[in-house]
């Protein structure tokens, strides 16, 4: 991928003071991503110096000059869980009908789940539900039902590393008739020890494609310090659970600075993908652009150009 010239595109200084809660944000990254009335919209990951974490939302004309709220979002229906919650935090935004799903990970006193919220306009957010039984993290939701089921693509937290977080090996596939309930269906892949991808969990929403589901993922190399990469891989359109392609090389590493030096070296962590042009049936045309929003060092964000033809051709290599 081609990284925007005048990345990042949104730093810590950009976010404004929401008083009293964010007064000199410490960090901005891993935004879920969404066209919405002709604008490009992002949901930030804000965090304060009290490592606390917020959502804020951010729009743009040309997907590269945001403007960011000056409120932070407020979850109507988050009272309805019944024990502390820590975070919320790596949200994924998924257009379903004329329903906006945002899917993101929520550290409680019990684990780390997947929650589900929703909102029409991007002003009121309603918060659903928790979704998902065991740990996990990295849910991402598939724009259209597939055999009359939702979909999703999320990574089961199994791997207690050592000093680190419960993480987890393998992207699964689950599927749901309301969206609420999830059922574990299929495993999709798995890490490959020993290179660049040994832990993984998805990334930005899938993209339907004549030739399959394109879908990014992030991948960590287990060194002295973990490696935050993002990689590609294709679903057979009709059986989503048959990988057609995975791309040996990763198509985006911690290089510049700002991927390398931060809160959190070595990680670049995608979560939005916005595709400029689909066809009358939905699929994203092969020439389109496509823009990778992703998380630097847990500290900035970064924007990644590429078309779709390019995304698919690295999965074949
Ligand atoms: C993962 C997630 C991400 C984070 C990354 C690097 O486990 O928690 O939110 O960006 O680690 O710290």
């Amino acid at each position: 991928m081609r990284r925007y010239s005048n990345n990042p595109i949104i730093e810590p200084k950009n976010i404004p003071n929401i008083s009293p809660d964010i007064i000199d944000a410490t960090s901005v990254f891993n935004p879920g991503a969404i066209k919405f009335n002709d604008k490009i919209l992002l949901m930030l990951r804000v965090q304060n110096r009290a490592r606390e974490t917020y959502f804020i939302m951010a729009e743009s004309d040309d997907g590269i000059d945001f403007e960011i709220a000056d409120e932070y979002i407020k979850w109507e229906g988050l009272e309805k869980v019944n024990e502390k919650i820590y975070h919320l935090y790596d949200p994924r935004i998924t257009k379903i009908g004329n329903e906006y799903y945002i899917m993101f990970a929520m550290d409680i006193k019990s684990g780390c789940f997947l929650g589900l919220g929703k909102t029409d306009d991007f002003k009121k957010f309603e918060f659903l539900g928790i979704v998902s039984e065991e740990d996990n993290r990295n849910g991402v939701l598939f724009p259209e039902k597939v055999n009359g089921k939702y979909l999703r693509l999320d990574r089961p937290n199994k791997n207690q590393l050592v000093d680190g977080p419960l993480t987890g090996s393998e992207i699964w596939l689950s599927e749901s008739n309301d969206l609420l309930n999830w059922k574990p269906f299929k495993k999709i892949i798995s890490g490959r020890n020993h290179y660049w991808d040994e832990l993984i969990g998805a990334g930005p929403p899938p993209v339907k494609t004549a030739k399959g589901w394109l879908c990014i993922y992030h991948g960590i190399a287990l060194h002295y310090q973990p490696i935050y990469q993002a990689g590609v891989m294709l679903l057979n359109l009709k059986d989503p659970f048959k990988l057609i392609a995975r791309g040996r090389f990763n198509i985006l590493e911690p290089r510049e600075l700002y991927e390398t030096v931060g809160q959190v070296p070595n990680v670049v962590f995608p979560t939005g993908i916005i595709v400029d042009e689909f066809d009358d049936n939905g699929f994203a045309i092969l020439e389109s652009s496509v823009k990778l929003y992703y998380g630097a060092t847990d500290t900035v964000i970064g924007l990644a150009i590429s078309t779709i033809q390019e995304l698919i051709e690295k999965c074949y290599e």
